[in-house]
């Protein structure tokens, strides 16, 4: 049990948790690098301590400042938020070893989903819907690659086992560049993970990104909170996140859910999760389990009525779940769009003054953000600024609402992709639903050829 939580972020998702833990009678702790010392968030915290100077190295990603600072605060829980220490498994370790509680997994889970191939052998064996290929990483004699290859059919695709979200990664058309692009990836993935452990799977070439939350005890109990459409991204960088996914027969995404849920109960899972993914002609393929909190969980709130960050303090807590899948009525369709202090069309960072800044409101819409007017956006870390968020009975009524959030919405000093997020909801390939991963990036260069 704990009543005073350290948030080992920043921005909007330092604030989310915050407003999560205040909700529950939890007291908060911000710790702060040099560049966010005036944040709205750090007022509002109950304690506040600066952890470094503005470099993440220094900051955010010091564990031992981060630890120091719940020893002098007396926090007994540390929730990592997304990015930074959120699945470092060598972190979670750390904490519950100082005896207190790490806001997440346990170290072991953390360490399996970081490891690619575990984590597809992992829940294979529990009956969740892998992508085509084998569950061990890549032999070292040329002949056994070649015929693993040939088995699963080209196009494939090389992965490294220490990568994840679009790093370490190479396709392969034929066979008589497979060899050479092993060694390419295996030389990148030495330095980029320091692991050069790589896997091979069937490439698939016009998917969709769907992913289903969970939610866990630490009682061997779990539920699946329904999909997430992620497919809109640019780079890796999703841009604008949905649920549930357009299009795909419901008795289907219950079915994986529950295979999801399933393996969660096998594995021991606790606090929320994320099953990754790729949908294609109609079936569904694992390719990685996020092991922390996600930015679109709102999306996810908004069509269940769940507090997710709520939820996932409560089982940190040793609470039984109190939900039971049943409870769980999906409703409506909820659309999220990330608001980056970004140049719309060549998407470069503008970090600076925020001189005036209107956020809309209204029926069906929600703005997660830490920026207020006179806010100087940092120029150190991620430039999401605001997730503008709406709800509606339909798609079609989420969208009109996004339409008219976005046009209330004021952001002067700085540019954002505000313009960007419109153009989105004008395409008739998007309000048709089920765009690819690829769409966005091809709409981008058909609007504005290089
Ligand atoms: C794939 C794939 C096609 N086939 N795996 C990129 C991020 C990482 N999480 C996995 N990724 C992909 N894996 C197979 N077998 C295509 C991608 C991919 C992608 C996936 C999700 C969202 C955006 C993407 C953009 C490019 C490639």
């Amino acid at each position: 049990m704990f009543d005073k939580v350290l948030i080992a972020n920043r921005g909007e998702i330092a604030l989310r948790i915050q407003r999560a833990c205040h909700g529950l009678g939890i007291k908060t702790v911000a710790v702060y690098s040099e560049a966010d010392r005036n944040a709205q968030y750090v007022q509002n915290a109950d304690e506040a301590l600066c952890i470094g100077p503005a470099a993440p190295g220094l900051s955010y990603l010091n564990q031992t400042a981060l630890l120091f600072a719940a020893k002098v605060t007396g926090a007994q829980a540390i929730h990592p938020g997304y990015g930074f220490l959120s699945e470092n498994a060598g972190f979670a370790e750390r904490i519950e070893a100082a005896g207190l509680t790490f806001i997440g997994p346990s170290a072991a889970c953390i360490r399996t989903m970081g490891d690619k191939v575990a984590a597809k052998r992992a829940m294979r064996e529990a009956g969740v819907p892998c992508v085509p290929g084998p569950d061990s990483t890549m032999p070292s004699d040329d002949a056994s690659i070649l015929a693993i290859a040939a088995e699963i059919g080209y196009p494939v695709i090389v992965k490294a086992a220490g990568g994840g979200g679009g790093r370490g990664m190479r396709v392969v058309q034929e066979h008589t560049e497979l060899l050479a692009a092993i060694a390419l990836t295996r030389e990148e993935a030495r330095l980029a993970f320091g692991n050069p452990e790589l896997y091979i799977e069937k490439f698939l070439g016009h998917p969709r990104h769907v992913e289903i939350q969970v939610l866990c005890d630490a009682h061997g109990h779990a539920i699946w909170l329904g999909c997430r459409d992620c497919s809109l991204q640019r780079r890796h960088q999703k841009v604008l996140e949905e649920a549930p996914a357009p299009g795909i027969d419901s008795a289907l995404i219950a079915k994986v859910g529950e295979r999801c849920a399933e393996a969660c109960r096998q594995i021991g899972y606790r606090g929320v999760g994320t099953f990754e993914f790729l949908y294609e002609d109609g079936e569904f393929f694992f390719i990685e389990m996020n092991t922390r909190l996600q930015v679109e969980h709102p999306v996810t709130e908004m069509t269940t009525g769940i507090d997710i960050v709520q939820q996932q303090l409560r089982m940190a807590r040793g609470e039984v779940l109190s939900l039971r899948q049943e409870d769980v009525q999906l409703n409506g369709h909820s659309l999220e769009c990330r608001i980056n202090a970004e140049d719309p069309s060549t998407f470069m960072p503008t970090p600076g003054l925020i001189q005036r800044w209107e956020v809309p409101g209204g029926f069906g819409v929600r703005v997660d953000s830490h920026v207020t007017t006179g806010y100087r956006v940092p120029p150190y870390y991620d430039s999401m600024v605001a997730k503008v968020i709406t709800h509606g009975a339909t798609r079609e009524e989420a969208m009109a609402r996004m339409r008219l959030a976005l046009s209330e919405m004021i952001v002067d000093g700085i540019s954002t992709n505000i313009p960007l997020h419109r153009e989105i909801l004008d395409d008739p390939a998007f309000q048709a639903g089920g765009v690819d991963i690829h769409h966005l990036e091809r709409w981008l260069q058909q609007r504005s050829p290089t």
